[in-house]
């Protein structure tokens, strides 16, 4: 298995792995997709020339860690390719632990004090997910979560933001608010903390939501399939 300096994990076989057996053995299964070997689902780029049609492909475009807006987010995510297209698709990871560690002390004693708001949806996002019925957006009242989360495994600190998903920073006004959240966003996807997978069919790749942000290059050509297997592990609140 490869890590790249990014802190994405990355392997490569013959076969389809076995994602399955690898995520019991480092968490506790939240989601599962069907398995590689049976997995029929098909997910064609929709769209007509350039244009997107489906808002829950736009959203993957967005720079986001899975899952933030329940008090207890997925701790990691496994993919494994099943099918790519013949270019574009790559997924892309910011590294937010290094940016946090490069912020300066000031920088990190007044982050550490602050705390965030997540959402389902927030005005923010750059895609907007479709409608939900009232019921629906019952089922996910907004959490706050601390903007610097030390990880529960290793104790080092990251910065825990989702631009999908994060509404507002919490006791400040709203244009304090806006003026933390671009400045932060722009910080910790700067290049130097990026690495983009490109894929190759078999790849597993596995990263840690506490500690990264990431997205999808879902610039690739129409009609052809790009296929994952998808499975979540169970995390904790966010401290
Ligand atoms: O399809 C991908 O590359 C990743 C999509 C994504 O954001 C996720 O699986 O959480
Ligand atoms: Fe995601």
């Amino acid at each position: 298995m490869q890590q790249s300096q990014s802190g994405v994990l990355a392997e490569q076989s013959e076969r389809f792995a076995d994602t399955e057996l690898i995520a019991e053995r480092i968490g506790e299964v939240l989601i599962d997709s069907p398995p590689a070997t049976l997995a029929k689902g098909d997910f064609i780029r929709d769209g007509v020339d350039d244009k997107l049609d489906d808002l829950e492909q736009v959203r993957l475009s967005g720079w986001h860690t899975d899952d933030s807006y329940f008090e207890a987010p997925a701790k990691a995510t496994l993919l494994q390719s099943i099918a790519i297209p013949d270019s574009g698709g790559q997924t892309r990871f910011c590294n937010t632990r290094a940016a946090y560690e490069d912020l300066e002390e000031n920088e990190k004693q007044r982050l550490s004090a602050l705390k965030a708001a997540h959402r389902y949806d927030t005005p923010r996002a750059s895609a907007r997910p479709k409608a939900r019925s009232a019921e629906e957006e019952a089922e996910t009242p907004e959490v706050i979560h601390p903007i610097i989360r030390t990880h529960d495994d290793s104790g080092i600190k990251a910065i825990y933001l989702n631009p999908n998903r994060t509404d507002r920073v919490i006791d400040v006004d709203h244009d304090e608010s806006e003026t933390i959240l671009e400045w932060i966003y722009s910080r910790m996807t700067q290049d130097k903390y990026r690495y983009d997978h490109e894929w190759r069919v078999g790849d597993l790749i596995i990263w840690d939501n506490r500690c990264l942000v990431h997205s999808v290059n879902m610039d690739f050509p129409v009609g052809q399939k790009r296929l994952h297997q998808r499975i979540l592990l169970r995390g904790k609140r966010p401290v």
